[in-house]
């Protein structure tokens, strides 16, 4: 099947109990063993069936199914958040004195994560700028065990080059582990580059409106199944039966909404660029974005995720941002409708300032997440705005 044919139909079964064509919400705790024996047979698992909602449940199976099939892997876990996703990956792959290596431009909290609470196990990570790969080498010790790398990166979108860092993980005995949360597996699939882990905010584009947070593992079907017994079965940040049922139906129309998001965010981008009260627009899209080449070899698209900076610094930001009218000033990306924020005093404020403005996120960056409306009203909007600076 072909990649819109799978959004549709990929982890999906015709329910038998009622002949229901939407897949039912299983909105329970517990299944019903036929006899002890069964019961015992399932726990064994030599057989196959549910038995408790955290270790499975046919709506996060039917989400699982089709996330796997949408990103090339063998398996996939739903969780509770991107976070969970995260936090389960790494807390499964590493142990006490291992190393990680890490893009410097990542989402606050997946920084926090690694900066607060992995050292407390023992984990050190060292953040290097992932887009240069001498610096990746530099960076590798003995112990390094995993690479970790965000592309395009919250929120600068800086681009970094997924097939020769997953060499680089290989050459050194490293796993490579990408966050394809901006550009979603209709864009790219850092599975078929040589990561080994794709994880994604499914709160983002995945759902799509705006109304779940939720996250994703990808991976071979042996690295799932080694990562859900024992580590996720006991951290248990599941997704709800709900949830899942709604990402399902989010993913149905993925690569249709995702495709208008690209569209307009590049005409909004042709209309940041040239606007006087703007110094730089930071796109993957632009021919001067400085990892240009490397976004167009590896993704189909661009996404619709861009930073830029205003001439006039953080107040005038502030002044874009407390007037816009029908864009939400509000975090959370990747939604139906168009999103702005200020990444060092909301995303990214977790960052320590030095680290921030190492990685490029200046206290006057702006973040917009270009959304479906007609295009001609976000630009209006904006327009309006920025004539008030
Ligand atoms: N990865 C990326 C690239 C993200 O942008 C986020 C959240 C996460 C992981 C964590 O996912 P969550 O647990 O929130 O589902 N990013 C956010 C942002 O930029 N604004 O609000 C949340």
């Amino acid at each position: 099947m072909k990649f819109h044919t799978k959004a549709i139909h990929a982890g999906h079964k015709h329910d038998k109990a009622a002949g229901a064509h939407a897949t039912p919400i299983f909105q329970t705790s517990t299944f019903v063993f036929d006899s002890a024996e069964q019961g015992a047979r399932r726990f064994e698992g030599t057989e196959e069936g549910y038995i408790y909602s955290r270790l499975g449940n046919p709506n996060m199976s039917e989400l699982e199914e089709k996330m796997a099939a949408l990103e090339n892997g063998g398996a996939a876990i739903s969780t509770g958040s991107g976070m969970a996703a995260i936090s389960t990956v790494l807390l499964s792959q590493l142990r006490a004195g291992d190393h990680m290596i890490a893009g410097d431009a990542l989402y606050g909290c997946t920084n926090s994560l690694m900066t607060h609470v992995l050292p407390r196990f023992n984990i050190e990570t060292t953040f290097v700028n992932t887009s240069d790969l001498s610096s990746i080498e530099k960076a590798i010790k003995g112990n390094t065990k995993v690479i970790y790398v965000e592309t395009p990166a919250n929120p600068t979108m800086q681009v970094t080059d997924i097939k020769a860092v997953s060499e680089i993980a290989r050459k050194h005995g490293a796993i490579l582990v990408v966050d394809n949360t901006f550009m979603t597996p209709y864009l790219q699939k850092p599975l078929d580059l040589g990561a080994d882990i794709v994880v994604h905010s499914a709160t983002k584009y995945i759902g799509g409106h705006g109304d779940v947070v939720a996250g994703i593992i990808v991976g071979s079907k042996e690295v799932i199944m080694n990562m859900k017994f024992p580590y996720f079965k006991d951290f248990g940040g599941i997704t709800s039966p709900f949830d899942a049922w709604l990402l399902v139906r989010g993913l149905k129309t993925l690569p249709a909404r995702v495709d208008i998001h690209c569209k307009n965010a590049k005409i909004v981008v042709d209309y940041l660029v040239n606007h006087p009260a703007i110094s730089d627009v930071y796109f993957p899209g632009l021919k001067d974005h400085p990892q240009h080449e490397i976004a167009k070899k590896q993704a189909t698209d661009f996404g619709s995720m861009i930073a830029f900076e205003l001439k006039g610094g953080i107040e005038a930001g502030k002044t874009l941002m407390n007037n816009v009218n029908m864009i939400a000033l509000a975090v959370s990306l990747g939604c139906v409708d168009s999103l702005i924020q200020h990444p060092a005093s909301m995303t990214h404020s977790p960052v320590a300032k030095e680290d921030r403005l190492r990685a490029g996120i200046t206290d006057g960056l702006v973040r917009l997440s270009v959304g479906i409306e007609n295009v001609e009203d976000i630009i209006a909007d904006l327009d309006q705005a920025l004539s008030q600076i």
